[in-house]
């Protein structure tokens, strides 16, 4: 594996790490492709792994058109969600991050392995332990949080931080794509959105996930999760903030962000 990698995984690691934005690898590297940057992200989650991380699940993003328009890039991509990222309460400290926003999500938790090309619909059903209600902070790491599809697949899809809600649901208790979200900021409706606008059904985004893991060498194991994507536009948030999302039939997340 090539040098050349290896020295922009290190560059984004100390980047991530002291929360410092940097400017596009694009503009500095000539020739990347989706397979490199899918490797830059892998070298650098490694090295959170070395030191302690572990690897609970996958994210997908750019899953929803609201997130494909507001970021210009258009077809999904996935990431690493690290034990390091999870937020155990409903708090955000902004310390570490540089221009955090907040996306709602829904999550599957998987009883068994899903892997391979062939993996249908009904083997993520079968495999999925149950659906929680969660949320992202996303947090890229290149100036003015602008990206190509190359950027942003080696910043590890942006992730920074999440939170699944207390209480997980059956994935048979109603129809995920009919999910209503309503996502407030200090009060005030900010977005709206359903379930179906994670590629016609969050379990789509599950269906994605597995064939791109694949591509990879690697598979959803049991116990990890995934997110399957925002189903609105993110929202920045600062010190003082107070996001809650309500998501029909699945309760309310509350998120208070501090320094
Ligand atoms: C890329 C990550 C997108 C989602 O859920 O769509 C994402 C970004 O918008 O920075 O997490
Ligand atoms: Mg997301």
């Amino acid at each position: 594996m090539s040098h050349r990698l290896q020295v922009i995984a290190d560059e984004l690691y100390r980047h991530q790490t002291a929360a410092a934005e940097l400017p596009k690898l694009t503009l500095r590297y000539e020739g990347l492709t989706v397979d490199d940057a899918y490797e830059i992200q892998r070298l650098t989650m490694q090295k959170y792994m070395d030191e302690g991380a572990r690897l609970v699940g996958w994210k997908m993003g750019l899953t929803s058109k609201a997130k494909q328009q507001s970021v210009g890039v258009d077809e999904p991509i996935f990431g690493h969600l690290l034990s390091t990222m999870e937020l155990e309460h409903p708090v955000l400290s902004v310390r570490g991050l540089i221009h955090p926003r907040v996306e709602p999500e829904i999550a599957f938790v998987f009883r068994s392995r899903l892997a391979g090309p062939d993996v249908t619909v009904r083997d993520v059903w079968l495999a999925t332990e149950c659906v929680v209600p969660a949320l992202e902070v996303i947090d890229s790491r290149y100036e003015n949080f602008s990206f190509t599809l190359i950027d942003v697949i080696a910043d590890n899809a942006s992730s920074a931080r999440f939170y699944l809600g207390d209480q997980a649901f059956s994935p048979y208790a109603f129809r995920l794509d009919e999910v209503g979200v309503v996502m407030r900021l200090n009060g005030n409706v900010v977005q709206t959105g359903a379930g179906a606008a994670v590629l016609g059904h969050p379990v789509k985004s599950v269906l994605e996930q597995v064939r791109m893991l694949t591509r990879y060498g690697a598979a959803i194991e049991p116990g990890m999760v995934v997110l399957t994507g925002g189903i609105t536009e993110a929202i920045h948030v600062h010190p003082g903030d107070r996001v809650q999302i309500a998501f029909a039939g699945m309760g309310s997340l509350e998120l208070n962000v501090t320094e």
